[in-house]
């Protein structure tokens, strides 16, 4: 690394240890003045906090909390993208993706112009916040849906209203019962699922459904002689914004002596938006993320929100790095904020005009890029499998994947998600459980920071599926790729995009449940966030549980403290779903393999077993 810098995630972590283990456990409550509260877990010191809140209830309660905020945080970004398609030309917008949501929804599109069914598509969307949760309930099987109903956890009223309601229950002196803040926080997370369906369709609309794409990752991808942008964040707006404008400054940067042009970064999940629909080369992820400005050559770190490090402002100091927000939601001290919405292209050509500025000044100085980049193949919208999958079946494209599954070439499927986790060696829970489901033929989808990840290792290269995949699933993934005239196979893990575009493997589980006419929960299908970190993990973690699916989590969860609310989520009577709190990720590669095995008993599938 170039700047003398000391601080960066790991070594601050190292400062905070040891953690205290009474947060750790979830037994600290800070609800009210009267605390903070906190219960000994060896049954040494106090048993209640001062109002008498027990364990189960401290617990419960920060249970609910966590998937409160990370409702709020995807709702937030869906509510971004409504006004978004308030003001876009329509001549832009994915008008195939408009009609096949707008469908769904119970929007007439026959014979009508785009814009009314824009229109009307938006009213849609805003009751979403207020009055219903059609959106996720529209992709949901009816069994789940018989399911939700049964155990009262379908949704009363719109996402905001939901997250009130959860937040009232927080409040000193109301709920207290673990069950009922625990099933409070599973019907929450419908709200989630909601706001991040609406995310993602929203996204596709506005600016295409991603379709397969070659890239590079890994901090390699940044150039010494060029303008590098890293855009950081969640949105697509922002991003979309610079990738068009960005071509307009090539000449200014080359006059500036970039000799390479501008070249556009992504980082966390702004990073794979950009990537699934622009081929935007991956950089880092959220782990990683103050890593590309210690290499010296980064002209601007552009963000809009969620899980950007506020330790960003301190790097710059000593890299000289503009840190430029974008969102009044996401302020970092020492940061220059251009806000986006005020003047969207303005603010865009600032941002570049400021890089290229700065380029400049960086002109002569020593950068240090790791040559480390591997080749990524992303893109895998459902849209996009579905069309692979088309080239076998072009009756029923989801017969080849359900035969593949039915005869045990598939023997299940695994979704990787969620976060890079500083209390894990980077990537490690990953690309361990990776590399054991994969042997076992087991087709593995990622979202997020998990995606990062797995192109970081050469786990979304091609060239890596006879190494990496047990015999059947290659063939298969061969199989496709030949088909498609890929000039190769699928890649071993197959990139669905964002945190947010958990809702794509979503699609692709209810799409798959109802095809094979079972319930989402009897699907041979597993979910992992091994190295999770942040409540939006939390929210989404647990509606893929409300959603009927056994989910690992690798890394320690403030719930150790309450035997009972550990009970209630391990074991969820109430949706089938359970959690899997394993810190191993060899343990847990077996133990999500030994579940898959269990649904194909009962669903009278083939046992037959690759050879390992
Ligand atoms: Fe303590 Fe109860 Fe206040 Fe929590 S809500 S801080 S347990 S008094
Ligand atoms: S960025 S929520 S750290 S996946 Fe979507 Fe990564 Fe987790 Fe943020």
């Amino acid at each position: 690394m170039i700047a003398d810098c000391s601080t960066n995630v790991w070594n601050r972590y190292d400062a905070q240890k040891p953690q205290c283990g009474f947060g750790e456990a979830g037994l600290c409550c800070r609800n009210c003045l009267q605390g903070p509260c906190r219960i000994d877990p060896h049954g040494e010191g106090p048993a209640v906090g001062v109002c008498g809140a027990t364990a189960d209830t401290m617990v419960a309660r920060q249970f609910l909390e966590a998937v409160a905020i990370g409702t709020a945080s995807h709702a937030a970004h869906a509510r971004h993208l409504v006004a978004a398609l308030e003001g876009m030309d329509i001549a832009d917008i994915d008008r195939s993706k408009l009609k096949q949501v707008a469908a769904r929804l119970q929007i007439d599109t026959d014979g009508r112009d785009n814009t009314d069914i824009v229109r009307d598509l938006v009213q849609v969307a805003r009751s979403e916040f207020t009055d219903q949760q059609k959106w996720s309930l529209s992709v949901l099987p009816e069994r789940r849906h018989a399911e939700l109903r049964g155990a009262k956890l379908i949704p009363n009223f719109g996402i905001d209203a939901e997250i009130r309601e959860a937040l009232h229950r927080i409040h000193y002196g109301c709920d207290a019962d673990p069950a009922s803040l625990i099933s409070a926080a599973i019907r929450l997370s419908i709200a989630d699922l909601d706001a991040c369906c609406m995310a993602t369709e929203l996204s596709d609309i506005l600016f295409g459904v991603p379709q397969p794409v070659v890239a590079s990752a890994n901090i390699g991808v940044l150039k010494a002689d060029a303008v590098n942008i890293a855009l950081h964040g969640h949105s697509p707006r922002l991003s979309e914004a610079i990738i068009a404008t960005a071509p307009k400054f090539e000449n200014s940067a080359r006059a500036a002596g970039a000799t390479a042009g501008i070249n556009l970064v992504g980082i966390c999940c702004t990073g794979n938006e950009a990537l699934m629909r622009q081929g935007i080369n991956a950089c880092a992820s959220m782990l990683n993320q103050e890593a590309p400005m210690l290499t010296g050559a980064v002209d601007a770190m552009v963000t809009d929100y969620q899980c950007i490090m506020p330790s960003l402002t301190e790097v710059a100091k000593c890299t000289g790095t503009p840190v430029i927000t974008t969102s009044d939601s996401a302020k970092i001290p020492g940061a220059q904020h251009l806000k986006f919405d005020e003047n969207p292209e303005a603010t865009v050509k600032k941002i570049l005009m400021i890089a290229t500025q700065n380029f400049k000044r960086r002109k002569g100085k020593v950068v240090h890029i790791p040559k480390a980049k591997t080749t990524s193949v992303a893109g895998f919208s459902v849209e996009a499998l579905i069309t692979a999958l088309s080239r076998l079946d072009s009756d029923q494209p989801l017969k080849p994947l359900i035969d593949l599954i039915k005869s045990g070439h598939i023997r299940g499927i695994g979704l990787l998600a969620g976060c890079n986790n500083v209390k894990v060696k980077q990537d490690h829970n990953f690309i361990a459980m990776a590399e054991e489901l994969l042997k076992k033929n087991i087709l593995l989808v990622a979202t997020g920071c998990g995606a990062g990840a797995f192109m970081r290792h050469g786990f979304m290269d091609p060239a890596n599926v006879d190494r990496l995949c047990g015999e059947t699933l290659a063939k298969v993934l061969h199989q496709i790729g030949e088909k498609n005239n890929l000039g190769g196979p699928l890649p071993p893990v197959l990139h669905m995009g964002s945190c947010v575009d958990n809702s794509r493997p979503v699609a692709l589980a209810a799409a798959l449940a109802t095809a094979m006419d079972c319930d989402i929960s009897d699907l041979p299908l597993v979910a992992s966030a091994p190295e999770a970190t942040t409540p939006k993990a939390m929210a989404i973690a647990t509606y893929a549980m409300a959603l009927g699916l056994p989910v690992h989590v690798g890394v320690p969860l403030p719930v150790g403290g309450s035997q009972n609310a550990m009970n209630l989520l391990r074991d969820d009577a109430l949706t089938g779903g359970r959690l899997i709190l394993e810190p191993v990720a060899e343990n847990a590669a077996a133990l999500l393999i030994n579940i898959i095995d269990e649904h194909r008993i009962k669903l009278g599938l083939s046992q037959r077993r690759a050879a390992a």
